[in-house]
């Protein structure tokens, strides 16, 4: 049994949900993290030193944190040869995707982005620092509309670990008020993505409780 510590509103959280969810695994979710607290009682400290969400601990494994990690840690143990191939260079593919949806697309979104725009006061936005930070973001997603041009899903024909740490921070690019380009192939790979029940659970999360207001 996985057990897994982390609101729902938390991005890398939604992800690993996700995952869990498209695997069909058994799972228990523990609130944790920004309103809840916990983070920072010595008990999960001594799980997870940095005090953020989400933490797995499967059966009597030691803890895990690092989304990224947890989400190759059960991929590794968990996921069928499409998801997650077992062939090193095909693995690769799927790996290299992975990991630009997280290092290149997903940081120029969740902090630059979602931050400046939800998390900050309507009279606290920074127009010019949203707008710069858009034209980083679009540039990613040019790419991505390129490769979802060539196949269904990121890094193939099935979904992937790739759409994963791609797809979890859609929702929220597609709902927030930004200026967003039209790019007709992401666009129906989101609403695919929409229609698939384990990222309606756990990705399409309302985020008003990270909403800042004046
Ligand atoms: N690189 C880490 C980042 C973890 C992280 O910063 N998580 C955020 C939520 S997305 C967090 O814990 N925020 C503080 C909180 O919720 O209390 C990962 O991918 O797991």
């Amino acid at each position: 049994m996985l057990k897994i510590w982390g609101r729902k509103t938390s991005s890398n959280v939604q992800a690993v949900m996700w995952c869990v969810a498209e695997l069909g695994l058994p799972y228990e979710r523990i609130d944790a993290g920004f309103n809840f607290g916990v983070v920072n009682t010595p008990d999960y400290l001594a799980m997870n030193p940095n005090g953020t969400v989400p933490t797995l601990i499967d059966g009597d494994n030691p803890p895990l944190w690092e989304s990224g990690a947890i989400l190759r840690y059960i991929a590794n143990s968990y996921a069928p040869e499409g998801f997650w191939p077992s062939d090193p260079v095909a693995r690769a593919f799927v790996d290299q995707w992975a990991e630009w949806s997280k290092i290149s697309f997903t940081l120029s979104f969740t902090g630059p982005v979602f931050w400046k725009v939800v998390r900050t006061a309507p009279s606290r936005r920074d127009a010019k620092a949203i707008a710069d930070a858009l034209a980083v973001l679009d540039k990613k997603l040019d790419i991505a509309e390129a490769q979802l041009t060539k196949t269904p899903y990121l890094a193939g024909s099935e979904l992937t670990l790739a759409d994963i740490q791609f797809g979890h921070c859609l929702y929220r690019y597609f709902t927030i008020d930004i200026k967003r380009r039209n790019r007709p192939v992401l666009s129906a790979y989101y609403e695919r993505l929409t229609n698939r029940a384990a990222y309606a659970t756990h990705v399409m999360v309302p985020y008003d409780d990270l909403r800042v207001t004046d």
